[in-house]
């Protein structure tokens, strides 16, 4: 049996806690804080590309150190243990692994591992080497092999001591941010070679959960996904459609075939007039629907949706979508503009249990931007998140109490980093992150988290 089956613990006594060897997590991703981008003989990804390359988002970040994380490594594992943190969830960079890489992730998992933190590893977190991008990147079909091929040279070196392994961080931004609205790297804008990507990024998954456990064996694997809840703006019967058709391509398109064994023929149909989905060969489907010891979910925010757009839009990162609007559903935002909706985590979290598998699940990612200050007194004062994060725990917990076998939360994010297309504009952290200075600061939000952490829970009802 794996270490992973379901099993159900009950909680500490006490208001809303979880059970006692629950993950409190924080996560990260290599190319958000590493830096060091000429360290280790490291190839560069296609975020190096698209980051300092026309229209750059790196805000000027030169030597592109990030959070300098690579050289401060030390520093932030310390970090972690002071505020009481039981699992870390980094990212391993695919480019660094190709030059001698391997040293750092061999040097953090031995120090979480003597700060008494749990490793959990994610093999892909979009920083894809550029010579492979160069030779077709995710719509081409060997970019699946080759993952496979990366992750079990990844195994052998960490897999007995990471106690998780997440092949792939949201596919869905991999392939439709990347290769369908080109907001993200490579900045492709061609919705049949996302869906095509979209598959290959599965495949990946599949071909690599099997060289996993082949190169460790034994080795619990899981993938991070980006679910959300999609409501219709109004009940009028072009909103339904358009929440049908949004949900297809948000969640149902990964949870299908993960757990279903096949595609959703809607989607199918829908994207038909995108693509003929022939890159999809024998054998890819059950290769995908490998049994996961896991699942994660990443949840930020709901989508409220509308058909009927009257001007197609043609940045939609969504194939055969460019007819649907997105709306701000009413209430504060975050930073990022992101409506706040923590019924939807709870929900989504139910829904995996109901319609697709009752297995052990993390919320791998969840957290809020805000424009966090360092004031005189050297206190960030983030009460915006904490709010954030206590009723989106409390969500979490609703779904725990219903039955929902889930083993850990990962607040996004550990250190303030490299927002993606927002550069350094937008603070994640719980960790507040002076980038002329890296002079690291924890934010209220961090000195609030170790008390939950303290406490297994949220300490009032
Ligand atoms: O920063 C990202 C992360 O890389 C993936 N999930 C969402 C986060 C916030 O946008």
């Amino acid at each position: 049996m794996s270490a992973l089956a379901v099993s159900r613990v009950a909680p500490a006594p006490g208001p809303q806690r979880f059970r006692p060897d629950f993950w409190w997590g924080a996560a990260t991703s290599a190319y958000q804080i590493e830096g060091g981008v000429a360290e280790d003989g490291r190839a560069p990804s296609i975020w190096d590309t698209f980051s300092t390359g026309p229209g750059r988002v790196d805000g000027g970040d030169t030597g592109r150190r990030a959070a300098d994380h690579r050289r401060r490594y030390r520093e932030d594992v310390a970090l972690m243990a002071d505020l009481g943190l039981t699992a870390y969830r980094f990212s391993v960079s695919w480019p660094r692994v190709l030059g001698t890489g391997l040293d750092f992730y061999d040097r953090l998992v031995d120090e979480l591992l003597g700060a008494g933190i749990a490793p959990v590893a994610t093999l892909y977190h979009w920083d894809l080497p550029q010579t492979i991008e160069d030779a077709g990147g995710w719509p081409a079909r060997d970019t699946s092999h080759r993952f496979a091929q990366y992750a079990a040279t990844v195994a052998e070196r960490l897999g007995d001591r990471v106690r998780l392994w997440h092949t792939l961080n949201e596919p869905w931004c991999a392939a439709f941010l990347g290769y369908g609205s080109g907001a993200h790297a490579p900045g492709r804008r061609d919705h049949a070679a996302a869906l095509a990507a979209a598959h290959h990024l599965l495949l990946a998954h599949g071909l690599a959960a099997d060289a996993l456990r082949a190169a460790a064996p034994g080795a619990p694997v899981s993938l991070a996904l980006n679910l959300g809840v999609v409501r219709p703006l109004t009940p009028a019967p072009a909103d339904v459609d358009a929440a049908r058709r949004i949900d297809g391509l948000l969640n149902r398109l990964f949870l299908d075939p993960l757990f279903r064994g096949g595609y959703p023929a809607d989607v199918l149909a829908d994207t038909a007039r995108v693509s003929d989905w022939s890159f999809v060969r024998d054998g890819d489907l059950a290769a995908i629907a490998t049994p996961v010891d896991a699942l994660g979910v990443n949840y930020y925010q709901p989508d409220l949706v509308a058909g009927n757009r009257p001007e197609p839009d043609p940045t939609t990162p969504y194939p055969a979508a460019s007819d649907i609007t997105f709306h701000r559903t009413p209430g504060p935002v975050t930073g990022m503009g992101w409506s706040i909706d923590p019924a939807g985590l709870r929900e989504i979290l139910l829904r995996i249990r109901d319609e697709y598998r009752d297995l052990p699940v993390h919320v791998a990612e969840n957290g809020a931007a805000y424009p966090d200050r360092v004031d005189p007194d050297g206190r960030v004062r983030d009460q915006e998140r904490i709010g954030y994060l206590r009723t989106h725990l409390a969500a979490a917990h609703e779904a725990y109490t219903a039955g929902v076998d889930l083993r850990g939360y990962f607040v996004w994010s550990l250190l303030d980093n490299f927002e993606w297309a927002y550069g350094y504009g937008k603070r994640f952290g719980l960790v507040h992150v002076d980038y002329a200075t890296q002079v690291r600061t924890p934010k209220d939000s961090a000195l609030w988290y170790r008390g939950v952490i303290r406490a297994g829970g949220l300490p009032t009802g």
